[in-house]
């Protein structure tokens, strides 16, 4: 996404004159006044002084796109970032906006979800202005039975992005929570259209508990929901870290395109803490053992009583002790 030439060049902060902005970006002087005034109905807060021009003051806590663009600088993805302040899934409006041609890379962001999904017809609880919810539309040359492995590349991607940009160390827990202190703060879902053996288009859902402070999760999910603010004691710059974390699902999805699984499995296994614990994952008849760690395909490998079971797809449960790293 191109960032907003005027924005760009007030970033920083000094004084910038509307005649020099004016000249500097080509355009005539009513122009940037125009944009200054959109800028300020984004909530960006820019002074304007007679002899002196414009200054910027304080940009919003929002996921603008220009916001996110100063931390996202894309290769492979369009860069096109679509922001709402509301709306019923990101992930329902990224399949429509696949299905019309959307090119790869095409993200939308919400301030807020009204019917948040999680897997098999689950919610995800989405409060205003204080998590992500982000979803991007990908177009990878891979069989349908191979997508589940890009829900795991994109574990990976969140885990990388928090690592990098707070120091927590998250865990993963397969196939696709993202956990702090052992709680949840992030889940991701994936989507796909496709025709017999081919993948028209997936989207990835990630939702990231950034600032929810406690209180902002429904009383039953306070003990298994955590976010970045409630570890780290203080909140998070939210468009940075959107950026960071677009960068790296762009990175992680290129090594995926390259190498397959086997291109992204050591970063996952560095970040999952199932590997020596006792689970137990349903199904019919659900499998109880101990984990191995996951293969070349991103499948779940359980040692059972009756022998070493690859799970590929399921809810598993930590038997005893919850993880707490
Ligand atoms: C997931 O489902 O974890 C996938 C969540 C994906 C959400 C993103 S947000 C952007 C995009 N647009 C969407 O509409 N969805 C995606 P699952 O593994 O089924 O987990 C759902 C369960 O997690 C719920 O039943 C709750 O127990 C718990 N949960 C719900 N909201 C949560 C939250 N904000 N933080 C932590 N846990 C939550």
């Amino acid at each position: 996404m191109p960032q907003d030439p005027v924005l760009a060049a007030l970033v920083g902060g000094d004084w910038r004159s509307g005649e020099a902005l004016a000249a500097v970006l080509g355009v005539t002087r009513a122009a940037i006044w125009k944009s200054i005034e959109r800028l300020r109905r984004e909530g960006y807060e820019i002074e304007a002084e007679a002899g002196r021009g414009y200054r910027l003051l304080r940009a919003p806590d929002l996921l603008l796109p220009a916001e996110i663009a100063r931390h996202f600088r894309p290769e492979r993805f369009v860069g096109k970032i679509v922001h709402l302040d509301e709306v019923d899934s990101t992930n329902r409006l990224g399949i429509d906006l696949a299905r019309e041609g959307a090119p790869e890379g095409t993200a939308v962001v919400a301030e807020r979800q009204t019917s948040g999904r999680g897997r098999l017809g689950r919610t995800w609880e989405s409060p205003a202005r204080v998590n992500l919810y982000l979803s991007v539309v990908l177009r990878p040359a891979l069989s349908p039975v191979e997508v589940p492995r890009l829900t795991l590349a994109a574990a990976v991607a969140v885990a990388d992005a928090i690592g990098a940009t707070t120091g927590l160390r998250p865990g993963i827990k397969w196939p696709n929570d993202v956990l702090l202190g052992g709680r949840k703060a992030c889940g991701i879902l994936t989507e796909l259209e496709a025709e017999a053996e081919r993948v028209r288009f997936v989207v990835v859902g990630i939702g990231v508990n950034l600032n929810a402070r406690e209180e902002d999760f429904p009383p039953e999910l306070r003990a298994k929901a955590t976010s970045l603010a409630i570890e780290l004691g203080r909140p998070v710059d939210r468009p940075a870290f959107a950026g960071a974390l677009l960068g790296a699902l762009e990175r992680v999805y290129g090594e995926m395109l390259r190498g397959g699984f086997p291109g992204v499995r050591a970063r996952y296994e560095s970040w999952h803490v199932l590997p020596g614990r006792l689970v137990t994952v349903d199904g019919v008849p659900p499998v109880e053992g101990l984990v191995r760690g996951i293969d070349d395909e991103g499948a779940l490998i359980v040692e059972a009583a009756d022998g070493t079971r690859r799970v590929l797809s399921g809810e598993v449960t930590l038997r005893g002790v919850y993880p707490t790293d």
